[in-house]
């Protein structure tokens, strides 16, 4: 049966098996909290996606990429949010907090511009490109952790 993508997030935001009160993208394994209204820094925010057992969000293929995109646009505020992208252990050598590899990227245009030393990836709310930006600017951010199978 064909179901219009915008049911499926009306689904897959409510209670699920596989990610409980997370959002499960039913196109993998994964599940993601959206924290639109707590604003931290993107260590602070690391730090609360890793107390409740995920990490900040990895992207590592278009279709997650686009999922992530349609459901950031519903964030009420802010310009962007962070992700667990970083190059603070080498300028330039881009790497995910939860270790998957590096390869999908989405760098909005004339990024990554190490603008005053910016390390930490954020992505825009409204077109969904990616940043690199000022780890301590406060922001929302997004948490990806594995499902329960
Ligand atoms: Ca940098
Ligand atoms: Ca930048």
């Amino acid at each position: 049966m064909f179901v219009p993508f915008s049911m499926c997030i009306v689904f897959v935001t409510g209670w699920n098996d596989k990610c409980g009160s997370w959002t499960a993208d039913p196109f993998n394994d994964y599940c993601y909290l959206f924290n639109y209204l707590s604003m931290r820094t993107w260590a602070e925010a690391r730090a609360d996606c890793v107390n409740q057992g995920g990490d900040l969000l990895s992207i590592t293929e278009p279709f997650e990429q686009t999922f992530i995109q349609a459901l950031i646009q519903q964030s009420p505020t802010g310009i962007s949010m962070w992700m667990g992208g970083h190059d603070s252990m080498t300028e330039g050598g881009w790497e995910w907090t939860d270790g998957s590899p590096f390869r999908f990227i989405h760098w909005n245009a004339g990024n990554p511009d190490d603008y005053y030393g910016e390390d930490c990836l954020s992505m825009l709310i409204n077109s969904g490109y990616w940043n690199d930006d000022n780890c301590e600017y406060k922001r929302g951010y997004i948490c990806k952790r594995r499902g329960e199978k």
